[in-house]
């Protein structure tokens, strides 16, 4: 890192020696599954700097921007809205963790069958190593799924932040409702929070910037179905993962960037992979940073990665928001209609996943889905058996994975994605 920040990080109430264990692991792990990679496009570099300053420039950003009367807003899931927290001159930062640490203290609160993004998130919390969290004037817990709605009961005993959005589970006129109920009193939060009042105008501008950043991602997905594939997954999921933490305008032009050098990439027919690699799409939980067991494991065995079914992925920056309305009220409306579109397994019944998978599939010219779940994850476990026989009917082969962040299973996974990729060679 360039600058010396542990007097910041001692001023947020990290734990320092923890958190030097932990960046140094990420370091590591940075270096062996990212750095290793052979011919990645030139405009990586920048996601590199970002990963190598992920809790030191940017937290100093962080910092400075509280100086000067931001509002830091953390959430753990996409159904918070981005447009709302920057219209109201906040910055928005994705707290999910994807790394097991911590989690003999966290299973002081939580059973050990919770899914490890949850224990991940209170681990972090627990062991003091996460600046964003530490950071955040407030947390946003939503009622998504039973694991982290419960576990939001236990994480307001050791915050004193937290504030808890009601999700719909239904994708029905009174869950819409409910849906732009929450947004409404959200923006009345915000406002108490920040002092500001919310208008036309900075809502509009909410909307074009989170839309830009979504825009140059579909960029970056649309050239993915170009054959030899011109990016790895690995690197596609390391921008999703930056989508959450990162200065949105920044991000933006460096994702464009990106997406210029593609274009050549795939004029020149430079790929990431050879062109008779086996091409997958993945579904399924989200990748927190820095999960990337299975892709790399995916993308060491003769495959590529083409798209991501996930909420770092497509389900994250797929459908825009509608910038047209005079007032806020159509504005709002504009943001409910954009979220409640998101097929996140919390929905039941969910069709529209299933529709979007084999529309993905199709799109990005994969010849398989791997249907990624983490192991407690009950919405995707239990909704993997439709998307499983209903891809099977489709002839799209499917492999189901369930699988934690520790590495004990990683031989395990790689012979059965062996094997699967052998099937579908045959
Ligand atoms: S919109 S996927 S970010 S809720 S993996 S904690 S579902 S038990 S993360 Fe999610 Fe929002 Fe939905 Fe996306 Fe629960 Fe499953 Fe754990 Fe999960």
């Amino acid at each position: 890192m360039a600058e010396d920040y542990r007097q910041m990080w001692a001023d947020l109430g990290l734990d320092l020696a923890t958190h030097d264990a932990l960046l140094g692991s990420v370091s590591q792990m940075y270096g062996d599954v990212y750095l290793s990679q052979k011919n990645r496009p030139k405009g990586m570099e920048y996601f590199d700097f970002v990963i190598s300053e992920v809790h030191g420039l940017r937290i100093r950003e962080l910092v400075d921007a509280k100086k000067e009367g931001k509002k830091i807003i953390g959430s753990f899931c996409v159904f918070v809205p981005e447009e709302i927290i920057l219209a109201l001159d906040g910055v928005s930062v994705g707290l999910c963790a994807g790394a097991e640490f911590a989690f003999e203290e966290a299973e002081k609160f939580l059973p050990r069958n919770t899914c490890d993004l949850i224990k991940s998130a209170f681990g972090f919390k627990l062991a003091r190593v996460c600046p964003y969290l530490e950071a955040s004037d407030l947390i946003v817990g939503e009622n998504t799924c039973d694991g982290k709605k419960k576990s939001y009961e236990q994480m307001s005993t050791i915050l004193d932040n937290l504030y808890i959005m009601d999700i719909p589970q239904m994708k029905s006129d009174s869950g819409k409702a409910l849906l732009k109920a929450e947004y409404k009193k959200f923006i009345q939060r915000l406002e108490e929070l920040s002092g500001k009042k919310i208008t036309p105008e900075n809502l509009k501008k909410g909307i074009e910037t989170v839309n830009n950043k979504r825009k140059a991602m579909n960029r970056i997905y649309k050239l993915r179905n170009a054959n030899p594939a011109p990016i790895s997954g690995l690197d596609a999921l390391l921008m999703n993962q930056v989508f959450f933490y990162d200065n949105p305008v920044r991000f933006t032009d460096s994702v464009n960037k990106i997406a210029d050098e593609l274009e050549e990439r795939i004029k020149d027919k430079n790929g990431i992979a050879p062109d008779n690699a086996v091409r997958i799409l993945v579904a399924g939980c989200p990748m927190a940073l820095p999960n990337w067991k299975v892709p790399q494991i995916i993308e060491s065995s003769n495959a590529v990665i083409v798209g991501e079914e996930l909420c770092t992925g497509d389900r994250g920056h797929h459908i825009l928001t509608e910038g047209n309305g005079s007032s806020v009220e159509d504005l709002v409306n504009n943001i409910v209609d954009r979220y409640f579109k998101i097929h996140c397994a919390v929905f039941t019944p969910n069709p529209d996943r299933l529709k979007r998978i084999k529309e993905m599939y199709k799109e990005y010219n994969a010849d398989g889905v791997i249907d990624y779940n983490l192991q407690f994850c009950q919405p995707y476990q239990v909704e993997g058996g439709i998307v499983e026989s209903e891809l099977e009917k489709a002839g799209i082969p499917v492999l189901r994975i369930a699988t934690d962040y520790s590495a004990e299973d990683r031989g395990q996974i790689q012979t059965r994605l062996e094997a699967f990729i052998e099937r579908i060679k045959g």
